[in-house]
Order: structure tokens, then sequence, then C-alpha cells
């Protein structure tokens, strides 16, 4: 018993999938992005995605052994019972004990798979105590991020034009201003749009949540290594869903601090840049 409790808050499933070698947290260092010809999900970088990762695998082996089970079955049938071998079939059309098994064994199946499953979506929604907010908007076609925490800091992250990269960059994933987020930190990330559904996507966080008009949705993120992360926009959003791709760089406490005013320094010094800070707006006349 002790042995099916662990197994069903998490541990099994861990255990299991390191066993069969995937990847965990720890393993990955470097920049998580979609890669020619890969095969599974790309390397985790929160503690979700890596519970995400392992929940896919545990279910990939379930599903492996069903799937075995059922085709041992018909070929059985097909070998044990076509009408050569069995020319004179059982009239038998019932068998309570068989049928009892074949309702309450994928119930059970099921309910094996549903608790882990609840567990983790639970833990995905609602972050408990969030060191800071990041709030993500939507736009046809482009994101653009607020930092309430840091003076309500804002900004426009657009696709860089594929005539416009320079070496190094990477073709319908990079663009000009990235979302720039310290590691190590538990970031409550609000989701809303201003005009249809985007959906802001980024794998290895294992954050996908809806951007939508007049609603404020919530996911979390708490990105354990600096590096660049790429996600993009995964609701068809109109003509240009494919050019809003969003790019993560997380880095570490100090350089998020000087990141931030060298950003504030930029809004302050030149007012036409894409870079905001509430405090620049004018102040609403006393009354
Ligand atoms: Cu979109």
């Amino acid at each position: 018993m002790l042995r099916l409790k662990t197994w069903l808050t998490g541990n099994g499933w861990a255990l299991l999938a390191r066993t069969l070698g995937a990847t965990s947290v720890a393993a990955a260092a470097e920049a998580a992005e979609p890669r020619p010809w890969q095969f599974g999900m790309q390397p985790p970088a929160t503690v979700v995605e890596e519970r995400l990762s392992t929940f896919h695998d545990a279910l990939l082996i379930i599903i492996a052994l069903i799937t075995a089970f059922i085709l041992g079955l018909l070929v059985y049938v097909i070998l044990r019972f076509n009408h050569r071998k069995n020319p004179a079939p059982s009239r038998t059309s019932h068998n309570t004990v068989v049928e009892m098994l074949w309702t309450v064994v994928p119930v059970l199946i099921l309910v094996i798979i549903a608790i882990p499953s609840f567990k983790l979506m639970y833990y995905m929604d609602r972050v408990q105590n969030p060191e800071m907010t990041i709030k993500v908007t939507g736009h046809q076609w482009y994101w653009s991020y607020e930092y309430p925490d840091q003076d309500g800091l804002s900004f426009d992250s657009n696709i860089i034009p594929e005539a416009e990269l320079k070496p190094g960059q990477k073709r319908l994933l990079d663009v000009d201003n990235p979302l720039v987020v310290p590691a190590d930190t538990i970031i409550r990330v609000q989701i809303t749009g201003t005009d249809v559904i985007h959906s802001w996507f980024v794998p290895s966080f294992g954050v996908q949540e809806y951007a939508i008009v007049g609603r404020l949705n919530e996911s979390w993120m708490k990105i354990e290594h600096e590096g660049t992360y790429y996600g993009q926009c995964n609701q068809i959003c109109g003509v240009n869903h494919a050019f809003m791709p969003i790019v993560v760089e997380a880095v570490s406490k100090e350089a998020f601090a000087k990141w931030v005013d060298e950003k504030k320094k930029q809004a302050r010094d030149d007012n036409a840049a894409p870079v905001r800070v509430a405090g620049a707006a004018p102040a609403a006349p006393a009354q």
C-alpha cells in the first residue's frame, strides 16, 4: 500500500522516468529551443515542466503496455479462433467475470492516471508566494511585457524580420526586446490580450496560457538556470500568428537589477523609445 501511495504522489513516476533516461531540470542548462528532427519535449527549465515531462513519459509507458496487450489478444484470437482452426465455434455469449474485469480494470487505470494528473494541474495553476509579477499582453501580432514591481516598466517585443537578422540570431524565433527575468525566482505571470485570443507558450517552462481580452489569466514559473528560452504564440490568431515568437532571458538577480535600471534610464532619456515607465506618464489633474 505504501508503495502504491509513493507511486501516486509522484515519486514513482519520477523514478520510472529517471530509470528510462528522461532529462531532469538539473541536467538541462543550455538554451531551450526547437531543434531540427527533435523527438520528445524540450529540456525542462522549471520544476513544472520536469513534472509534466515525467508524467508524459509515464503515460507513454502505460499506453504502450495497453496497446501491446490488445495487440496480443487480437493476434491470439486471429490465430486460435479462425474458421479453419475452430470450425465449430462455442455459443457462449456472456461471462460475468470477464465483463466485470474489462470494465473495472480500465476504470482503475484511469483513476491511477487521474490522481497525479489533477495534483499536477493544481500545482501548475496557482503560485503561493510569488517574488515578482510579470504582465504579458498579446496583440496582433506581437507581445508586450510589463513589470508592475519595477515601476510599471513596459515595452513591446517584436520579431526580427528575416532580412534584418544578425549572425547567430534565429529565424522566426528571435525578437528585438526579449523578456528579461531573474533566474531562481518565483515569478507570477499574468496574461491578457487586446484583440483576439493568443497563447503565451514557452515549452521548457511548462507554461501555456491563453491571452484573452478582458480576462487576466495566471501562471507561474521559477526558472532554475540562467539561459535563453524560446516560445511561440500557439493559438491561431490571424495572418501573422507564426511571427510573434517569445524570447525569455533568465539572468542572475544582480544582472536583472542592472537591466531594470538601464531600461528605466532609456525610457526617461528617449520618449520615442519603445520602453515606458509608469512614472513617466503625465499626472492626473488635482481635483
Ligand atoms: Cu497570437
